[in-house]
């Protein structure tokens, strides 16, 4: 599968997504329609109620060749299902995301618990093509669609005190088994500044390649921080918090020598244990360079302009 973008655009054909994550009657209510005249293409008409605005424009993608379905899905990290590329997969069969809450809290004036349709609601869905740098020295390139995660940041209003926001992943070992060892300090918790997160390529994703998110990505919600290590972009997500302080983040409490709070991708920068100057694109034979920021250095170099990054890797 071959579809060559331009960085800013998005073909028209391609503007509206596929049918996502809504059934039938979850469209109805989106749409606060009780007829049956939106069953033809539901997603085009719960979308037709909402404001889709500069869709276009916010589409920001990447002229590259984007890596084979198959293997985004069935080549994963995701240690709540097994430490195994093959595990995630494998494991999250079963894995049931109905009914999604999202616990809202902290520095902002609408802490609450959420219920994922409530909270997506009111933004349109973009399809994103980016490239996801693993600090394992490999990498995809994976059309996401979601909503840039500050849209939906913006609508708990955050207090002037909220200079980071961190997120958390279910804790559930019944339903996550991997959560049964002590792999990580569980449950999987992420952070980003409010810059980091309020950035317009930050993007909160609810699908890939026109369809719900697969278990093994990160169903229902998960984040996609194209600049930055994989490891940055938690999957489902349980929780949102505002705070004055940097939060704690799992690989930076399981090993703070390699994994620092910020994790931009940088080839000038080695990992204690390898390189980081090159990295193997799933589906490719040889290695290419890893570019500074994973590429994105001309939309988020300026973030970091007061930062020595050897020290704050
Ligand atoms: N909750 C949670 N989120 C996670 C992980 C994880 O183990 N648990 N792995 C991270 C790592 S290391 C990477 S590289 C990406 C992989 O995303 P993908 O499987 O969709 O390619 O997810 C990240 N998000
Ligand atoms: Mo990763």
């Amino acid at each position: 599968m071959i579809k060559i973008k331009k960085r800013w655009e998005i073909p028209e054909s391609e503007v509206t997504p596929e049918p996502l994550y809504r059934r039938r009657r979850e469209f109805m209510q989106a749409a606060g329609t009780i007829g049956g005249a939106l069953l033809l293409n539901p997603w085009a008409a719960a979308q037709a109620s909402l404001d889709i605005g500069d869709y276009r424009k916010k589409a920001i993608s990447i002229d590259e060749e984007i890596t084979e379905e198959a293997d985004a899905t069935s080549y994963n990290n995701f240690y709540e299902f097994g430490t195994g590329k093959e595990d995630p997969k494998r494991n999250s069969k079963r894995f049931k995301t109905d009914d999604w809450k999202i616990e809202v809290s902290g520095e902002c004036e609408k802490p609450g618990t959420y219920g994922l349709e409530d909270m997506l609601r009111p933004f349109p869905i973009e399809e994103r093509i980016y490239r996801l740098r693993c600090v394992e020295a490999w990498s995809m390139v994976i059309p996401w669609l979601g909503v840039p995660l500050g849209s939906i940041l913006q609508s708990f209003q955050p207090t002037s005190k909220a200079k980071y926001v961190g997120f958390k992943t279910l804790h559930d070992p019944v339903r996550m088994p991997g959560q049964q060892r002590y792999v990580l300090d569980w449950p999987y918790r992420e952070g980003l500044t409010i810059a980091e997160a309020m950035h317009p390529l930050t993007l909160m994703s609810v699908g890939m390649y026109g369809k719900t998110m697969p278990n093994q990505n990160g169903a229902p919600i998960r984040l996609v921080v194209p600049w930055k290590y994989g490891f940055k972009s938690i999957k489902s997500i349980v929780g949102i918090e505002f705070s004055e302080a940097q939060p704690q983040t799992s690989w930076n409490m399981a090993a703070s020598g390699e994994y620092g709070f910020y994790s931009n991708v940088n080839p000038q920068v080695d990992h204690p244990r390898w390189s980081q100057k090159r990295e193997r694109r799933i589906g490719e034979i040889f290695k290419r360079d890893t570019l500074m920021f994973n590429g994105y250095a001309e939309e988020v170099a300026e973030l970091y302009d007061d930062l020595d990054l050897a020290v704050n890797f």
